[in-house]
């Protein structure tokens, strides 16, 4: 045979290899428990996915943390045992220091997206963590410390506080004890009074139960949960162009819901004062000081341990 036709023939027989190749199934795992709102938020989604996905891209809904222990999805991710997760990245802190920086991020993704904070991340996470950024899923939603023991000033010492590195810092700062456990392990922790106390965002407590151990919220509420899609950067570059544009269309699809958050954390809010939490608050110079406080000591030790990409990051996330 004529190279040309042999070439031809090679081409004809992978014609039909390709077109099959042509829809992918990613698996996906959740850092945070099958009950939690974020999971619930993602399903419809996750179905509309498939739905219009057929032929391109589909996503297989792996479990939460019983499938993989929420401080392990990240390296799951990372090594290809999953494709996708759903997480934050104060569970992925193993991989690289910058992945708990986001809850930092004064601006919306949106803007993330338009100012270079997107494509900085992802530079990031691509070269330290072998992890593509996908989209961020939660925004509007600040974090609370949570408290079964009063107090009249921002001080915790004496006090024992479950924590994960969002807080980790702040709290430490403020003379707690911490002990840090995933989200699963907040409830018996409370039971057996192991701790006084929990970080946590202002939406979320009643996904797991935690308002019948909780009598304190303290305001203000600090930074700005993270939890985002992520992805292993060698699926991703595996993805062919179709399958690429497809999930970044569904991506910022995604994005586009976040309006939700401000009237999830409103409806939490009212359904915590209507369980009895009581709200701790301090006298303004005070507040200013404990949120001041809170973004100092969080972009200090973000400098600190990244100190190349933190001031960056610091930058492009800042108001
Ligand atoms: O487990 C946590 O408190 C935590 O780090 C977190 C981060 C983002 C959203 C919810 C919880």
């Amino acid at each position: 045979m004529k190279p040309v036709a042999w070439m031809a023939a090679v081409a004809a027989a992978l014609v039909p290899v390709y077109a099959a190749a042509q829809e992918a199934t990613l698996k996906l795992v959740s850092a945070f428990p099958e009950t939690a709102t974020y999971v619930k938020h993602l399903s419809p989604w996750m179905q509309k996915f498939n739905a219009e996905g057929k032929g391109v891209l589909q996503i297989n809904f792996i479990g939460g943390p019983k499938a993989i222990p929420t401080f392990e999805v990240g390296t799951s991710v990372k090594n290809g045992v999953v494709e996708l997760a759903l997480s934050t990245g104060a569970f992925y802190t193993n991989l690289m220091p910058e992945a708990d920086f986001l809850k930092l991020a004064q601006n919306t993704v949106a803007e993330q997206r338009r100012n270079g904070a997107f494509d900085y991340i992802n530079k990031v996470w691509n070269q330290k963590a072998n992890l593509q950024y996908v989209a961020r899923m939660v925004e509007d939603t600040p974090f609370h410390l949570y408290l079964n023991k009063k107090i009249d000033k921002p001080d915790l010492k004496d006090l024992k506080i479950r924590v994960t590195p969002v807080y980790r810092d702040f709290f430490a700062a403020l003379g707690a004890t911490l002990m840090q456990t995933a989200p699963g392990e907040v409830y018996t922790a409370l039971e057996r009074g192991v701790v006084d106390g929990y970080g946590w965002p202002i939406q979320g407590i009643f996904d797991l139960n935690w308002h019948e151990k909780t009598k304190y919220r303290v305001d203000p509420g600090f930074y700005n949960a993270e939890v985002s899609i992520i992805m292993n950067l060698d699926a991703y570059r595996k993805l062919t162009p179709a399958q690429r544009q497809y999930l970044d269309k569904q991506a910022l699809a995604l994005e586009a819901l976040n309006g939700v958050w401000k009237k999830m954390n409103d409806e939490d809010t009212r359904r915590q004062a209507q369980a009895g939490i009581q709200v701790i608050t301090f006298d303004p110079a005070t507040s200013k000081n404990f949120l001041d406080q809170a973004y100092d000591v969080a972009w200090a030790s973000a400098i600190k341990a990244s100190p190349d990409h933190g001031p960056q990051l610091r930058k492009l996330l800042s108001k």
